[in-house]
């Protein structure tokens, strides 16, 4: 049997804007909330998840997304707003989300028809740009919540210069995922090292 990987395309967020997104995630830290936070390594911005792919398709894939972004250009992304999935009400996933969204949205169909071409079937649902800070177990303290959110306010989490994204593997443990970073294509259609 082939082996399969886990896997999704990301954008790659730098030391210090996690950083500054973990300060984030402090803010609610001091709340009754069953939330599970995302390690500070972890925060990425999701492309395209892809799920469970053979090993064979690693390389594939790589060449069609390289070959869909040879005419991109690098952008510049400003994180801000706190928010809630689907609701505050009922959280399930707490983010962080980007003011100027349009590119990544630009770049997450550029990787749909890349992933497409190679016969992965179409996303059911739109793509939202985010980042995941925390994820839900129960809406425990969801009152508590959407009072912290408001008072927060937007959040100064500093600008990401995407020149790229990675093609990420994502071990589920019972400690929370592991990805391993397993290629880097870079705008203009050069394959790096992660
Ligand atoms: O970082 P976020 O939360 O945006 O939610 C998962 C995470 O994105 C998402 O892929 C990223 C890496 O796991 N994901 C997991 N399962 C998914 C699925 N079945 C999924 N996205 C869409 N469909």
């Amino acid at each position: 049997m082939e082996q399969t990987l886990r896997l999704f395309w990301a954008v790659s967020l730098p030391p210090a804007v996690r950083e500054k997104l973990a300060a984030v995630q402090d803010l609610f830290r001091g709340l009754p909330l069953d939330v599970k936070w995302v390690e500070t390594e972890n925060l990425h911005i999701t492309v395209r998840f892809l799920g469970e792919t053979g090993t064979h398709l690693v390389e594939p894939l790589t060449a069609a997304v390289a070959e869909r972004v040879a005419e991109t250009a690098a952008f510049t992304l400003r994180l801000g707003e706190v928010g809630v999935f689907p609701s505050v009400r009922k959280p399930r996933v707490l983010w962080v989300g980007i003011r100027n969204f349009e590119p990544l949205v630009a770049l997450n169909r550029l990787v749909e028809e890349a992933v497409r071409s190679l016969g992965f079937p179409p996303e059911n649902k739109p793509y939202s740009p985010h980042v995941t800070i925390g994820r839900f177990r129960t809406a425990t303290g969801a009152r508590a919540l959407e009072r912290t959110i408001a008072a927060a306010g937007p959040q100064e989490v500093g600008e990401v210069i995407v020149d790229g994204l990675e093609l990420l593997a994502s071990r589920l443990t019972p400690a929370g995922p592991v990805y391993t970073p397993l290629r880097r294509v870079f705008f203009g259609g050069v394959v790096g090292e992660p």
